[in-house]
């Protein structure tokens, strides 16, 4: 039995969500109990106020300590040994081994804030501070009322016994395979033949299989914490913390002057392809020409989705890591979002200059950190200054045994990547 103890402004919120399916069941077979307490209550002026100017002024209302504080107090004094979390836009975000360890609690208290925040001094009475992601909310009676969920289906006898299941497909830390149901043809969209082999280990690997594809594409964070054998890291995570960058601008044409380079097929092409044969999950393509954009869009199309995809299988699974962005900010932002880390970036210049970073430190560096990298390759003569500037790293030239250093970027990609990334 888990029990919630609600303190919100607006208890009335919560009747509808915790009034259906699941958690009404959990309710009425007593596995979990809802109290809810109107802060309002406990505002004990004539006007029964719960929110005030904020000294120093700024805009909105902060909510009040004396309300606040008499109403933990007094669900304290009703129960045994709560914990009592503050749902908070600066709390830990909740993830599901966060609440698998509060669903262990007896007795939860979770205090809802709403205008601009709380009275800081509230802080010093309350045991927790939980968020459930980075975007903001007008309260925390919704938060609240997604942890109660999150939270009561991992109680024993919520789900019945479809619970294991449940944890399991999370513990492992992979998205979830596709399903399907009846028909088994829907406007002309066929059910995977495998499913209705009837041949369950076929089945299990197809959706593992999926499953750690899907990983590695949509959310590459996960997968390096995900639980693997060996012989699915050697294939799904190795290279996952590499991300490859073709800038079109700013770069330097011979004269040293900054200019926007073309987009060229073959480059798209071959650096893609050796992107994917060395593992990488991302290959950006920026260039803030709208026109050279939509042509690169056309042949990534064509190979992904169109003719090509048929005609040549490999070249489209290559072709799936190519995004196309219009600045080297918005490829990093990217990266970002996928790995919930901005990524170091690692600068490449032909010339050779102070502080060049060797290529076996680098790639040392890559083993050891679980960090992403965002590897720059420069078209034209090269990248700009503003971009070695703002670059964490710049690699040391490759330079064959001659007087002659004119690789294509093309080539230049294939041999870092192996020296980055290729096995001994
Ligand atoms: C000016 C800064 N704002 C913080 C981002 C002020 C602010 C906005 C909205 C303070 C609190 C709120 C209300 N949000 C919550 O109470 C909240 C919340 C959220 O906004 N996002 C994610 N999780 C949570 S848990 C509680």
């Amino acid at each position: 039995m888990l029990s919630f103890t609600v303190v919100s402004l607006f208890p009335g919120m919560f009747s509808s969500p915790l009034n259906h399916s699941i958690l009404k069941k959990a309710q009425e077979k007593g596995l979990i109990s809802i109290d809810l307490v109107d802060l309002r209550d406990f505002a004990k002026d004539r006007h029964r106020v719960t929110d005030d100017y904020p000294y120093g002024g700024s805009h909105g209302m902060v909510m009040k300590p004396e309300p606040l504080i008499a109403a933990i107090e007094h669900v304290r004094a009703k129960l045994h040994h709560p914990r009592v979390i503050l749902l908070s836009p600066r709390g830990r975000v909740l993830t599901q081994p966060e609440a698998s360890r509060l669903a262990q609690e007896k007795e939860l208290v979770l205090i809802c804030g709403r205008y601009e925040g709380i009275d800081e001094r509230v802080k010093s009475f309350i045991d927790d501070e939980i968020s459930i992601g980075d975007y903001t909310l007008s309260g925390g009676e919704v938060a609240a009322m997604v942890l109660i969920d999150a939270l009561a289906r991992l109680i024993p006898g919520v789900l019945g016994n479809v619970q294991s299941l449940d944890e399991e497909s999370f513990a492992d830390g992979l998205l979830e395979y596709p399903q399907y149901t009846r028909p088994e043809e829907f406007r002309g969209m066929r059910v995977p033949e495998v499913l209705l082999s009837g041949d369950h280990q076929r089945v299990r690997t197809w959706r593992r299989e999926i499953s750690l594809k899907l990983t590695r594409e949509r959310r590459p964070d996960l997968l390096r914490r995900a639980r693997l054998t060996p012989e699915e890291k050697q294939r799904f995570r190795a290279g996952a913390d590499l991300y490859l960058a073709l800038v079109h601008y700013p770069v330097v044409d011979k004269n040293g002057h900054v200019v926007t380079t073309a987009i060229t097929n073959m480059d798209i092409h071959d650096i893609a392809r050796a992107a994917r044969t060395y593992g990488l999950t991302r290959f950006y393509v920026v260039t803030p020409v709208k026109a050279l954009q939509r042509l690169a869009l056309k042949i990534v199309h064509h190979w992904e989705k169109g003719y090509g995809s048929r005609y040549n299988e490999t070249r489209k699974e290559a072709l799936s890591l190519v995004r196309l962005n219009d600045t080297l900010d918005d490829a990093i932002l990217d990266v970002e979002r996928l790995c919930g880390v901005k990524p170091r970036l690692i600068a490449t210049s032909a010339r050779p200059g102070a502080g060049r970073t060797s290529f076996a430190v680098l790639k040392d560096m890559l083993i050891r950190e679980v960090h992403p990298y965002l590897l720059l390759l420069g078209t034209g003569w090269g990248l700009a200054d503003p971009i070695l500037a703002q670059a964490d790293y710049i690699l040391e030239p490759i330079e064959g045994d001659s007087d002659y250093n004119h690789l294509s970027v093309r080539s230049a990609a294939a041999i870092i990547l192996d020296r980055l990334m290729g096995k001994e």
